[in-house]
């Protein structure tokens, strides 16, 4: 039986695929393992410096695996606690980007692990459901921290009562993702985007990532203090004096990731 994550590494990144289709990629407990698993080798290995996030099939992924809660569950907090909070935690405190490329419906913490994504692409015929409250939940996996912050309050909250689909389309336009592009070029396009990041200045784009996770706490005067603390940082990189040379020398940087 194939792998539920389906890992494919690449020159200088890899690629990551929820790979359940019968089930829209729905998390269980074996998937959520092999996904810690495999950011954890993306976290710990030099060489990877970029990484692709997709789902097999038709859909990314329809959040939990309700046959998995037929017979109830005491304590779904736990759940949360062991398994969708650690894998936002992972996303977002990676020291590498990660590109997610939504190759379909993106419902539940399906949705909300697409955008706790660094860059976030999805096909035309995708669509994002924040389809908590259909089955009473509230949503999880960071929606109520991501979602006001990037579409605002009122979208916010109507779209996680009300449950509705956002096409690919209206998500680019309010903001929630970076790109749409028609389905046949988002493989291509995520790819090529993924293996362009994993050729720069890595531990620069650590530090941006950083600064973006901290901004959405921190008032002005902290996130100033920060830029300063991270440029200091990121200053002292080699591929910082790489690219000061390559410009002045009107040639293309050979960043190494440090
Ligand atoms: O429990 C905890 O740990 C707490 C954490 C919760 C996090 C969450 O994510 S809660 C939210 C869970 N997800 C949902 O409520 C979404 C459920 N799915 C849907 O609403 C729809 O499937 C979609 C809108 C995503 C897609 O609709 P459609 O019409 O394109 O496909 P479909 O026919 O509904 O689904 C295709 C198959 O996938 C189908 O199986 P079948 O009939 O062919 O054997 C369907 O049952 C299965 N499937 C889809 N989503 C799930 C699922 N099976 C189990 N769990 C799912 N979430």
């Amino acid at each position: 039986m194939e792998s539920s994550v389906l890992v494919d590494r690449r020159e200088g990144w890899v690629v990551l695929t929820l790979n359940r289709p019968d089930r829209l990629n729905s998390f269980n407990e074996d998937m959520h393992g092999r996904l810690a698993e495999a950011l954890d080798a993306a976290a710990a290995d030099d060489g990877c410096r970029a990484v692709l996030l997709t789902g097999a099939g038709r859909g990314f992924c329809a959040g939990q695996d309700l046959s998995d809660r037929a017979g109830g569950v005491a304590d779904l907090g736990a759940a949360i606690e062991t398994r969708y909070n650690p894998l936002v935690r992972r996303l977002r405190g990676l020291r590498k980007p990660v590109v997610c490329a939504v190759n379909g419906v993106a419902a539940g913490a399906g949705a909300n692990v697409a955008l706790a994504c660094d860059i976030v692409l999805a096909a035309r015929s995708a669509k994002f459901i924040q389809a908590f409250a259909k089955i009473g939940l509230v949503p999880d996996s960071g929606g109520t921290f991501t979602l006001p912050r990037l579409i605002g309050d009122a979208r916010a909250r109507a779209l996680a009562m009300l449950a509705e689909p956002v096409t690919a389309e209206q998500a680019e336009a309010w903001g929630m993702i970076w790109k749409v592009v028609d389905d046949a070029a988002l493989r291509p396009e995520a790819e090529k985007l993924t293996a362009h990041l994993a050729t720069q200045p890595t531990a620069g784009l650590a530090l941006i990532k950083e600064a973006m996770n901290a901004s959405a706490h921190n008032d002005l005067d902290t996130q100033l203090d920060l830029e300063r603390d991270l440029q200091r940082k990121a200053g002292a990189t080699p591929d910082y004096a790489e690219g000061v040379q390559a410009f002045l020398k009107k040639r293309a940087p050979r960043f190494t990731g440090r």
